[in-house]
């Protein structure tokens, strides 16, 4: 027996968490996401979109909104840019292992569609320029767990 998830369009709705911090670079992962959702089956009156202050906030509530049952997944979205000091790992460290967190408290996806970078441009190539945009990539991450899970053993 293997278990893999498809990519066929899943069932239930989605959740996006998205920081304000870098708004400018996270808005175009929310595109993306939305974009990635909609291509498969998921249309916006499935989706919800929570926004918070920076990465750092991602965590808290996507923890909460797995936890309310509603959603098959949480998909969250944010953009930490290294600075000249050491912030960008506390912020970093904890929006990461937050939302590690998160998802095996709640048993639910919550997929990791947060960009850390060195400098603004790699951010930049990487939320649909040059280096695909990561939000779409957590969306379509999120659609295959949702289908794994949905075929493992309960
Ligand atoms: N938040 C980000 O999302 N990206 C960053 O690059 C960033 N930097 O560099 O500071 C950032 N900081 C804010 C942080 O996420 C919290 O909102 C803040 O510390 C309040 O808790």
């Amino acid at each position: 027996m293997i278990y893999e998830g498809d990519f066929s369009s899943p069932v239930g709705r989605f959740a996006l968490v998205a920081a304000r911090f870098n708004g400018f670079v996270v808005e175009q992962l929310v595109t993306g996401a939305t974009d990635a959702l909609a291509r498969h089956g998921v249309a916006a009156d499935r989706i919800d979109l929570a926004r918070v202050p920076g990465s750092f906030e991602i965590p808290l509530v996507a923890q909460k909104l797995a936890q309310s049952g509603k959603y098959a997944a949480v998909i969250c979205l944010g953009c930490i840019i290294r600075g000249d000091t050491d912030h960008y790992d506390h912020v970093a460290g904890g929006t990461t292992s937050g939302i590690a967190q998160a998802a095996l408290a709640t048993g639910v996806p919550v997929i990791f569609g947060v960009l850390t970078c060195d400098t603004l441009e790699q951010a930049i190539h990487r939320a649909g320029a040059k280096a695909g945009n990561k939000g779409f990539e957590a969306a379509v991450a999120a659609i295959e767990m949702v289908n794994l899970l949905a075929q493992l053993p309960k």
